[in-house]
Protein backbone atom coordinates (compact mmCIF):
# COMPACT_ATOMS: atom_id res chain seq x y z
CA UNK A 1 0.00 0.00 0.00
CA UNK A 2 1.10 3.78 -0.58
CA UNK A 3 1.60 5.94 2.30
CA UNK A 4 2.32 9.10 0.09
CA UNK A 5 -1.23 10.10 -1.50
CA UNK A 6 0.20 11.79 -4.53
CA UNK A 7 -1.69 10.97 -7.64
CA UNK A 8 -0.43 12.00 -11.00
CA UNK A 9 -2.78 12.19 -14.30
CA UNK A 10 -0.58 11.84 -17.50
CA UNK A 11 -1.26 11.21 -21.13
CA UNK A 12 -1.77 13.43 -25.12
CA UNK A 13 -3.94 16.61 -25.60
CA UNK A 14 -6.98 15.78 -25.05
CA UNK A 15 -7.05 12.95 -23.40
CA UNK A 16 -9.73 13.19 -20.77
CA UNK A 17 -6.53 14.25 -17.64
CA UNK A 18 -8.91 17.08 -15.99
CA UNK A 19 -12.00 15.72 -16.84
CA UNK A 20 -10.86 12.48 -14.71
CA UNK A 21 -9.70 14.40 -12.26
CA UNK A 22 -12.44 16.60 -10.94
CA UNK A 23 -14.49 12.99 -11.12
CA UNK A 24 -11.31 11.84 -8.94
CA UNK A 25 -11.68 14.33 -6.56
CA UNK A 26 -15.02 14.38 -6.33
CA UNK A 27 -15.39 10.58 -5.80
CA UNK A 28 -12.29 10.88 -2.55
CA UNK A 29 -14.28 14.42 -1.57
CA UNK A 30 -17.66 12.55 -1.01
CA UNK A 31 -15.35 9.44 0.89
CA UNK A 32 -14.38 12.04 3.78
CA UNK A 33 -10.96 12.48 2.68
CA UNK A 34 -9.16 15.66 2.10
CA UNK A 35 -8.03 16.18 -1.88
CA UNK A 36 -6.08 18.58 -3.20
CA UNK A 37 -6.57 18.89 -7.04
CA UNK A 38 -3.93 20.72 -9.10
CA UNK A 39 -2.24 21.19 -12.60
CA UNK A 40 1.05 21.39 -13.75
CA UNK A 41 2.10 24.07 -15.20
CA UNK A 42 0.63 26.05 -12.87
CA UNK A 43 -0.86 24.94 -9.69
CA UNK A 44 0.57 27.86 -7.16
CA UNK A 45 0.77 31.67 -7.95
CA UNK A 46 4.07 31.67 -9.18
CA UNK A 47 3.57 28.76 -11.38
CA UNK A 48 0.58 29.78 -12.68
CA UNK A 49 2.44 32.96 -14.29
CA UNK A 50 4.87 30.86 -15.93
CA UNK A 51 2.55 28.78 -17.05
CA UNK A 52 0.55 31.74 -19.29
CA UNK A 53 4.08 32.65 -20.43
CA UNK A 54 5.14 29.10 -21.98
CA UNK A 55 1.58 28.63 -23.17
CA UNK A 56 1.88 31.79 -25.19
CA UNK A 57 5.08 31.69 -26.56
CA UNK A 58 7.57 28.88 -27.08
CA UNK A 59 11.19 29.51 -25.61
CA UNK A 60 13.32 28.98 -28.95
CA UNK A 61 15.71 26.60 -27.21
CA UNK A 62 14.25 22.85 -25.86
CA UNK A 63 16.31 23.82 -22.69
CA UNK A 64 14.85 27.06 -21.74
CA UNK A 65 11.28 25.76 -22.10
CA UNK A 66 12.55 22.75 -19.60
CA UNK A 67 13.83 25.13 -16.99
CA UNK A 68 10.53 27.37 -17.38
CA UNK A 69 8.53 24.15 -16.46
CA UNK A 70 11.09 23.09 -13.46
CA UNK A 71 11.11 26.59 -12.05
CA UNK A 72 7.34 26.41 -11.77
CA UNK A 73 7.34 22.77 -10.52
CA UNK A 74 9.82 23.41 -7.54
CA UNK A 75 6.99 26.79 -6.83
CA UNK A 76 3.94 24.35 -7.00
CA UNK A 77 5.70 21.64 -4.99
CA UNK A 78 7.20 23.62 -2.40
CA UNK A 79 4.01 26.08 -2.21
CA UNK A 80 0.97 23.46 -2.73
CA UNK A 81 2.37 19.64 -3.22
CA UNK A 82 4.01 19.41 0.07
CA UNK A 83 1.86 20.87 2.75
CA UNK A 84 -0.57 18.98 1.65
CA UNK A 85 1.10 15.79 1.63
CA UNK A 86 2.20 16.04 4.96
CA UNK A 87 -0.84 16.77 6.21
CA UNK A 88 -2.14 13.81 5.17
CA UNK A 89 -4.22 15.20 1.97
CA UNK A 90 -4.81 13.43 -1.78
CA UNK A 91 -2.86 15.44 -3.96
CA UNK A 92 -3.93 15.03 -7.57
CA UNK A 93 -2.25 16.88 -10.11
CA UNK A 94 -3.25 17.23 -13.90
CA UNK A 95 0.07 16.56 -15.75
CA UNK A 96 3.71 16.36 -13.57
CA UNK A 97 7.14 14.96 -14.64
CA UNK A 98 5.93 12.40 -16.90
CA UNK A 99 5.16 15.25 -18.97
CA UNK A 100 8.55 16.71 -19.15
CA UNK A 101 9.73 13.79 -19.85
CA UNK A 102 8.32 13.51 -23.00
CA UNK A 103 7.53 16.87 -23.90
CA UNK A 104 10.97 17.94 -23.64
CA UNK A 105 13.08 15.13 -23.17
CA UNK A 106 11.88 12.37 -26.28
CA UNK A 107 10.25 15.38 -28.36
CA UNK A 108 12.53 18.38 -27.41
CA UNK A 109 15.51 16.42 -27.15
CA UNK A 110 16.40 17.77 -23.86
CA UNK A 111 19.42 15.51 -22.27
CA UNK A 112 17.57 12.97 -19.83
CA UNK A 113 20.39 13.50 -17.26
CA UNK A 114 19.82 16.68 -17.03
CA UNK A 115 15.95 15.90 -16.81
CA UNK A 116 16.70 13.76 -14.16
CA UNK A 117 19.05 15.89 -12.35
CA UNK A 118 16.24 18.78 -12.16
CA UNK A 119 13.76 16.33 -10.65
CA UNK A 120 16.20 15.46 -7.81
CA UNK A 121 16.25 18.91 -7.06
CA UNK A 122 13.02 20.37 -7.49
CA UNK A 123 10.54 16.82 -7.07
CA UNK A 124 12.52 14.93 -4.09
CA UNK A 125 11.35 13.12 -2.26
CA UNK A 126 7.49 13.99 -3.74
CA UNK A 127 7.44 11.16 -5.61
CA UNK A 128 3.73 10.51 -7.53
CA UNK A 129 2.70 6.57 -5.64
CA UNK A 130 0.56 6.55 -8.31
CA UNK A 131 -0.05 7.86 -12.20
CA UNK A 132 -2.89 7.44 -14.40
CA UNK A 133 -1.82 7.54 -18.06
CA UNK A 134 -4.65 7.75 -20.13
CA UNK A 135 -3.81 6.32 -23.63
CA UNK A 136 -5.72 7.11 -26.68
CA UNK A 137 -5.20 7.44 -30.54
CA UNK A 138 -3.87 11.39 -31.07
CA UNK A 139 -6.29 12.03 -33.53
CA UNK A 140 -9.50 11.19 -30.81
CA UNK A 141 -7.75 13.42 -28.32
CA UNK A 142 -6.87 16.47 -31.05
CA UNK A 143 -10.30 15.85 -32.49
CA UNK A 144 -11.79 16.28 -29.01
CA UNK A 145 -9.70 19.52 -27.29
CA UNK A 146 -10.54 21.50 -30.97
CA UNK A 147 -14.50 20.50 -30.55
CA UNK A 148 -13.86 22.10 -26.82
CA UNK A 149 -12.86 25.18 -28.61
CA UNK A 150 -9.90 25.95 -26.49
CA UNK A 151 -6.23 24.81 -28.20
CA UNK A 152 -2.71 26.26 -26.80
CA UNK A 153 0.52 26.20 -28.84
CA UNK A 154 1.46 22.68 -28.23
CA UNK A 155 -2.25 21.38 -30.20
CA UNK A 156 -0.90 22.71 -33.73
CA UNK A 157 1.84 19.86 -34.37
CA UNK A 158 1.81 17.08 -36.95
CA UNK A 159 -0.21 13.87 -36.27
CA UNK A 160 3.59 11.84 -36.66
CA UNK A 161 4.59 14.36 -33.19
CA UNK A 162 1.52 13.71 -31.70
CA UNK A 163 2.31 9.59 -32.17
CA UNK A 164 5.95 10.24 -30.63
CA UNK A 165 4.28 11.66 -28.14
CA UNK A 166 1.87 8.49 -27.56
CA UNK A 167 4.87 6.20 -27.97
CA UNK A 168 7.03 8.35 -25.26
CA UNK A 169 4.14 8.18 -22.51
CA UNK A 170 3.94 4.25 -23.41
CA UNK A 171 7.28 3.87 -23.23
CA UNK A 172 7.30 5.51 -19.84
CA UNK A 173 4.65 3.39 -18.62
CA UNK A 174 6.68 -0.02 -19.42
CA UNK A 175 9.65 1.35 -17.83
CA UNK A 176 7.79 1.77 -14.73
CA UNK A 177 4.66 -0.49 -14.09
CA UNK A 178 4.31 -0.08 -10.48
CA UNK A 179 3.95 3.46 -10.35
CA UNK A 180 2.34 4.19 -13.71
CA UNK A 181 -0.83 2.62 -14.74
CA UNK A 182 -2.34 3.11 -18.18
CA UNK A 183 -5.95 3.60 -18.98
CA UNK A 184 -7.51 2.93 -22.00
CA UNK A 185 -9.32 6.19 -22.48
CA UNK A 186 -11.22 6.11 -26.20
CA UNK A 187 -14.07 5.08 -24.11
CA UNK A 188 -17.05 6.98 -22.43
CA UNK A 189 -16.16 9.13 -19.47
CA UNK A 190 -17.98 6.85 -16.97
CA UNK A 191 -16.32 3.92 -18.20
CA UNK A 192 -12.67 5.38 -17.64
CA UNK A 193 -13.89 6.69 -14.61
CA UNK A 194 -14.33 2.71 -13.45
CA UNK A 195 -10.72 1.30 -14.59
CA UNK A 196 -8.93 4.97 -12.69
CA UNK A 197 -11.09 3.93 -9.40
CA UNK A 198 -10.44 0.66 -9.30
CA UNK A 199 -6.65 1.48 -9.92
CA UNK A 200 -6.68 4.42 -6.73
CA UNK A 201 -8.75 1.97 -4.74
CA UNK A 202 -6.15 -0.63 -4.98
CA UNK A 203 -3.16 1.44 -4.56
CA UNK A 204 -4.54 3.24 -1.22
CA UNK A 205 -6.10 0.23 -0.03
CA UNK A 206 -9.61 2.23 0.06
CA UNK A 207 -11.76 -0.78 0.60
CA UNK A 208 -12.24 0.11 4.37
CA UNK A 209 -13.46 3.08 6.49
CA UNK A 210 -11.81 6.18 6.10
N1 LIG B 1 3.65 20.53 -20.81
C1 LIG B 1 3.21 20.42 -19.51
C2 LIG B 1 4.99 20.31 -21.13
O1 LIG B 1 5.41 20.44 -22.27
N2 LIG B 1 5.87 19.96 -20.13
C3 LIG B 1 5.47 19.86 -18.82
O2 LIG B 1 6.29 19.55 -17.94
C4 LIG B 1 4.07 20.08 -18.49
C5 LIG B 1 3.59 19.96 -17.08
C6 LIG B 1 -0.38 22.09 -20.95
C7 LIG B 1 0.66 21.91 -22.03
O3 LIG B 1 1.93 21.98 -21.44
C8 LIG B 1 2.70 20.89 -21.86
C9 LIG B 1 1.73 19.81 -22.21
C10 LIG B 1 0.52 20.54 -22.70
O4 LIG B 1 0.61 20.66 -24.09
P1 LIG B 1 -2.97 22.32 -21.07
O5 LIG B 1 -3.82 23.38 -21.65
O6 LIG B 1 -2.98 22.13 -19.60
O7 LIG B 1 -1.50 22.61 -21.57
O8 LIG B 1 -3.25 21.00 -21.91
P2 LIG B 1 -3.64 19.55 -21.52
O9 LIG B 1 -3.04 19.16 -20.20
O10 LIG B 1 -3.33 18.68 -22.66
O11 LIG B 1 -5.17 19.66 -21.28
P3 LIG B 1 -6.35 19.38 -22.26
O12 LIG B 1 -7.48 20.10 -21.64
O13 LIG B 1 -6.00 19.68 -23.66
O14 LIG B 1 -6.57 17.84 -22.18
P4 LIG B 1 -7.19 16.92 -21.08
O15 LIG B 1 -7.16 17.54 -19.73
O16 LIG B 1 -6.55 15.62 -21.23
O17 LIG B 1 -8.70 16.76 -21.54
P5 LIG B 1 -10.09 17.29 -20.92
O18 LIG B 1 -10.48 16.50 -19.75
O19 LIG B 1 -9.99 18.77 -20.77
O20 LIG B 1 -11.05 16.91 -22.10
C11 LIG B 1 -10.96 17.52 -23.37
C12 LIG B 1 -12.37 17.55 -24.01
O21 LIG B 1 -12.81 16.23 -24.23
C13 LIG B 1 -13.98 15.94 -23.49
C14 LIG B 1 -14.07 17.01 -22.42
O22 LIG B 1 -15.40 17.27 -22.05
C15 LIG B 1 -13.42 18.20 -23.10
O23 LIG B 1 -14.34 18.88 -23.89
N3 LIG B 1 -13.83 14.59 -22.96
C16 LIG B 1 -14.38 13.50 -23.51
N4 LIG B 1 -15.15 13.35 -24.61
C17 LIG B 1 -15.54 12.07 -24.91
N5 LIG B 1 -15.19 10.98 -24.18
C18 LIG B 1 -14.43 11.11 -23.09
N6 LIG B 1 -14.09 10.01 -22.38
C19 LIG B 1 -13.99 12.41 -22.73
N7 LIG B 1 -13.20 12.87 -21.72
C20 LIG B 1 -13.11 14.20 -21.88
Amino acid sequence: MATSKFITFEGGEGAGKSTQAKLLAARLTALGYEVVLTREPGGAPLAERIRALVLEQAPAAPVAECLLFAAARAEHVAVTIAPALGRGAFVICDRFIDSTRVYQGTLGGVDRELIAAIERTTVAPHWPALTLMLDLPPQTGLARAVARGATNRFEGHNAAWHQRLRDGFAALAVAEPERIRVIEAARPVEAVAVDIWAAVAARFDLSGPV
